[in-house]
């Protein structure tokens, strides 16, 4: 079961069915650790079935209230290169190493409500950055009691030169205007996702593909459950939270994004999440 964010109201939808929700609080529902079984309840009870193309005439939103967005780091071995090689110069190269192999997980804050985008908007680049790339992962949906109910795909877009620099500017490489996308909808689930679920991206320029990648959960070292832990830890999210999961593919050094790229990111089962650079 998906739901969604539009201009026009909550949408679920159920094996091609879609029903408009009288509910309107976003921030209220999603934080119900049953929400499984009350948006199941729902869309069985509710009488305001849309047709297809009526959905698709909704102005979507990112699938957002007032979650903050966390994100993890180094959580697969491909980022781990990357940034070890990325940060050697700045005297950081042995820092990713360690935090793949430690317990504790890099968790950090990737952006509050107003700095997220939806399907088909725009995200951003930083101006005073030269390297930068998009980041697909998966991203899951934590109640304010620390349940996962659901699973959206993100873009935790990246600067790679400003984060390249000094690993103490991670900040600023990471959370900016347009830099977190979200979308197009949650995919409500009570049971975890199969480790073979594949993770894809595709960058197109001029309406050709510059850069594509892919991977599977299955490559990554720690499971959201333990993400999640960590990130409840001393902290108290009370409206739930967002927690990115990290990337496990990150384009070759030579490759940056440009104005006009299109991004496009899938995950088995949940959707694709398309948006352009500013
Ligand atoms: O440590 C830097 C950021 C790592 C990250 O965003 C990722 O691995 O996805
Ligand atoms: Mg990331």
């Amino acid at each position: 079961m998906k739901l969604y964010k539009t201009q026009q109201g909550i949408v679920i939808e159920e094996a091609g069915d879609y029903v408009q929700l009288s509910i309107s609080d976003w921030d209220a529902l999603v934080n119900r650790d049953s929400l499984f079984d009350e948006l199941t309840q729902l869309s069985k009870d509710s009488t305001a079935k849309l047709e297809r193309k009526d959905f698709e005439k909704m102005d979507l939103l990112a699938p957002i209230g007032r979650q903050e967005v966390w994100a993890a780091g180094v959580t697969y071995l491909r980022s781990r290169e990357a940034r070890k090689e990325e940060a050697e110069s700045a005297g950081g190269g042995d820092f990713y190493q360690r935090v793949y192999m430690a317990d504790r997980p890099e968790l950090f804050l990737k952006a509050t409500p107003h700095r997220v985008v939806g399907h088909n908007s725009a995200v951003r680049i930083r101006q005073d950055s030269e390297w930068n790339v998009p980041e697909p992962e998966l991203t899951v949906l934590v109640t304010r009691n620390g349940k996962i109910v659901g699973y959206t795909v993100g873009n935790d877009m990246s600067s790679r030169s400003i984060e390249g620099e000094n690993p103490l500017y991670l900040p600023q490489a990471k959370v900016y205007d347009g830099a977190c996308s979200l979308g197009p909808g949650v995919f409500i689930s009570e049971e975890d996702l199969p480790p073979k679920t594949l993770i894809a991206i595709r960058v197109a320029r001029d309406g050709r593909v510059v850069f594509s990648g892919d991977t599977s959960l299955s490559q990554m070292k720690r499971s959201p459950c333990e993400l999640v832990e960590y990130l409840f830890r001393e902290c108290s999210y009370p409206d739930g939270c967002y927690l990115m999961t990290g990337t496990g593919i990150v384009p070759p050094s030579e490759f940056s994004l440009r104005s006009g790229d299109l991004i496009e990111i899938e995950i088995e089962g949940i959707g694709t999440l398309s948006n352009w650079v500013a």
